[in-house]
């Protein structure tokens, strides 16, 4: 019988905003606490990694959090020893000499791609590709069981289960005074021309809504449609029936927290569109957008897969709200269908996130994968 190896690196390259190390840490982090393995986290910027986890250092190159090691991975790469297993993310190009030490040891190579909910990834999940003198898998998450499945740990899934009412109101209170009947949103989303006819449509709801907007790409709009060009995190800002708070930038395990806690949750990119799912609650998922404009494609097979065992009104609420959000214009006009929908698309995710966990976890996944690769 194989012996699943505990010496693991994986490999991070930050391409841009907090996605790729969010999910490389919440992966790694997981596989420590877990799975009882020794994991390498080489990172090529450790100024992003401390926005979303503060306890690290950026100025150090060699640190532990969580039981992890870390180690800046600088273009002047000096030799390793490589790990038992080798997790490339995205496709993020291993260094030269590196590589060239694996040949000697022979690891276990993944490369872990990033998540979509196209047909296709069935096909291509757990493929070989071989390299010279190695061997390397293609690793795909996905929301089927002929793939990876997604991120999702044990005890975020329990700590989650146990979040109550009271709960989230202490946890909430420490960012703003909200109104007990408003509805809560979280609003984390890349630049959105949509933004300022919607939160002019949420001034005159009939209900008082409170926005939670994470300071980031977003906030320069919304200064502009508050005409408030020196919001910034901790301040809040009342126009009608809408508040809006901005925050500062949470550590990520906050950030669950902050999803548990809202009754709509806009979400964006990779990481944190997963988290929403694990939250239980309506989300609004704005894509990353892509030069070639292959995410809509993506945006399309997600709702296709999410939409198909919704009702025809609330699923065309859903798919007309969420391209109105990811065209960036209109979102004002069909939010009164979303909004009616809600109820129905509460109920929707919880069902959606039971049978994600049928799929297993992909750090699980991976770590069974591993096992049936060891020689
Ligand atoms: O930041 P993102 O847009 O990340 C990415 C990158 O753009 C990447 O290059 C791209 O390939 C990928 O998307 C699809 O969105 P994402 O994936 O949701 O990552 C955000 C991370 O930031 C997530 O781990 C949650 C974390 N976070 C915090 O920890 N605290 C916060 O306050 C907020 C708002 C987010």
């Amino acid at each position: 019988m194989s012996v699943l190896p505990r010496k693991w690196d994986i490999f991070c390259t930050v391409v841009d905003n907090f996605g790729d190390i969010g999910v490389c840490w919440r992966l790694a982090r997981q596989l420590v606490a877990e799975h009882g393995l020794e994991v390498r986290l080489w990172v090529d910027d450790l100024a992003s990694f401390a926005r979303i986890q503060p306890e690290i250092d950026p100025a150090q190159d060699e640190q532990s959090c969580a039981g992890v090691h870390i180690r800046l991975w600088r273009d002047s790469f000096s030799a390793v020893q490589p790990a038992e297993i080798v997790i490339e993310t995205f496709a993020c190009h291993l260094p030269p000499s590196y590589v060239e030490a694996m040949r000697a040891i022979r690891p276990v190579w993944v490369n872990l791609e990033y998540l979509s909910a196209e047909d296709w990834v069935e096909g291509c999940h757990q493929l070989p590709s071989p390299q010279p003198g190695l061997q390397k898998y293609w690793y795909f998450p996905g929301f089927t069981e002929r793939t990876g499945g997604v991120l999702g740990e044990a005890a975020m899934r329990a700590a989650r289960a146990a979040w109550t009412p009271a709960d989230r109101v202490a946890w909430l209170k420490q960012y703003a005074d909200i109104d007990a009947g408003a509805l809560v949103i979280s609003l984390f989303a890349y630049e959105n021309s949509a933004l300022a006819t919607l939160l002019a449509q949420w001034e005159l709801m009939d209900r008082p809504i409170h926005v939670l907007l994470p300071e980031g790409r977003l906030l320069p709009q919304a200064r502009a449609a508050l005409e408030l060009p020196d919001l910034q995190a901790g301040q809040t800002v009342r126009r009608k029936a809408l508040s809006v708070t901005c925050l500062p930038m949470l550590p990520q395990e906050d950030y669950d927290r902050l999803l548990w806690s809202c009754d709509i949750n806009f979400v964006r990119g990779e990481d944190s569109f997963v988290r929403a799912q694990w939250a239980e609650l309506p989300f609004v998922w704005h894509i990353y957008p892509q030069d070639d404009e292959v995410h809509h494609v993506k945006l399309e097979a997600f709702m296709d897969r999410y939409c198909a065992d919704l009702d025809a009104i609330s699923a065309q609420a859903l798919r007309d709200f969420w391209r109105a959000w990811n065209r960036g214009e209109g979102a004002d006009v069909v939010w009164p269908a979303f909004f009616s929908a809600l109820p129905v698309l509460k109920k929707h995710v919880e069902n959606w996130a039971n049978r994600l966990a049928v799929n297993g976890d992909l750090a699980g996944n991976l770590v069974k994968f591993v096992l049936s690769k060891v020689e």
